[in-house]
């Protein structure tokens, strides 16, 4: 790849063999250079101005099942918990680097953009005049919520790369975690996209629409290399790396997220319940026990984000983990 010649960091040879067997395995995405000289540039800003950053990864990766895709495996999650911690940090100082799933929610326009209130909850009809406009009650909130979108990206707060498939999101963490590197400790990562744990390497899809002949389908998945371990270790080794754990059963909810933290030495796993994740997330450290965070029963009532609760707790372990340099014990 023309942008990465001679840098030794982007060069798949000195890659476990799975890694690099993967990134020749799928796709590279087709806008890659553009996107990656916003992200360098991004870097560079982030840098200059001494902000603290976040790398909010969000919302699902697909699966293609056929090279002219018409089928994919995809899974549930819409990207709500990245955008909304989105929203909290940029609030609160930070830049944002979001890394989401094409077409999911945004920071901000996510209230525009969720199902149960969609877009035209927001207009009002004048049949006289044949125009639709966003109606009085709405106004202020929908301009709010626009130009805070609006301005956190033209003044280069917010920077927006999206991924459709697992590999392109893939090249897109490595990128991102790379260039960002040179923040050291200024910099979180927040890993909190659903990524698909298996995939089909190119030279076993089939290159057409697999044709049905009333007969059922098999497809055979390889795994896709966690990457965890090659971002804390290699990438961005300095950086407040949080990932997240999301199972179905709590009785080894625990248990994963100590493993997690055990195999790949990072600072922070967030476990969540599929049945239960918008109501609370539990944080587990090397250092400390195990911490709940819960919305009250009225906040579920009023379904109130859980996000800006869990943004202030790891803004202040960030801050913690700021203050102390590098190879001093700490105790957050
Ligand atoms: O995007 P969303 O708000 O619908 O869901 C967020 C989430 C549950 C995907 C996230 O909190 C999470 O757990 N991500 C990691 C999933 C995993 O274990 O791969």
């Amino acid at each position: 790849m023309e942008n990465h010649i001679n840098d030794k960091r982007y060069s798949l040879e000195d890659l476990p063999e799975n890694v690099a067997k993967f990134y020749r395995s799928v796709p590279f995405p087709h806008d890659y250079a553009t996107n990656f000289k916003s992200i360098k540039e991004f870097a560079r800003q982030c840098q200059l101005s001494h902000s603290k950053t976040i790398l909010i990864t969000s919302g699902g990766t697909i699966v293609p099942i056929e090279k002219n895709m018409v089928r994919y495996l995809d899974n549930f999650s819409g990207g709500g918990r990245g955008a909304a911690t989105a929203e909290y940090f940029l609030e609160h100082g930070y830049h944002v680097l979001f890394l989401y799933r094409k077409n999911s929610l945004q920071p901000f326009i996510r209230h525009l953009m969720l199902h149960d209130t969609n877009f035209f909850t927001f207009l009002s009809y004048n049949p006289e005049q044949h125009l639709a406009y966003v109606s009085d009650t709405y106004k202020e909130q929908v301009s709010n919520l626009f130009m805070k979108w609006k301005s956190y990206i033209d003044s280069g707060r917010l920077l927006r790369v999206h991924f459709e498939t697992v590999g392109e999101y893939l090249y897109y963490l490595r990128a991102s975690t790379i260039e960002l590197s040179t923040l050291k400790r200024n910099m979180i990562i927040f890993a909190a996209a659903a990524v698909s744990d298996f995939y089909i390497p190119l030279d076993q899809m089939s290159e057409h629409k697999i044709q049905s002949k009333n007969e059922g389908l098999t497809i055979n998945l390889d795994p896709v290399p966690k990457l965890l371990k090659l971002v804390v270790s290699e990438w961005a080794p300095d950086a407040y790396t949080v990932s997240f754990k999301l199972e179905t059963d709590i009785n080894i909810l625990d248990a994963k997220c100590q493993t997690s933290l055990n195999s790949y030495h990072h600072q922070l796993v967030i476990g969540n319940l599929l049945s239960d994740y918008k109501n609370w997330v539990v944080f587990h450290t090397p250092s400390k026990p195990a911490m709940y965070i819960r919305k009250t029963e009225q906040q579920i009532k009023d379904h109130v984000d859980i996000e800006p609760m869990i943004g202030e707790r790891l803004k202040d372990l960030h801050r913690i983990y700021c203050d102390h340099p590098p190879h001093t014990t700490t105790n957050h």
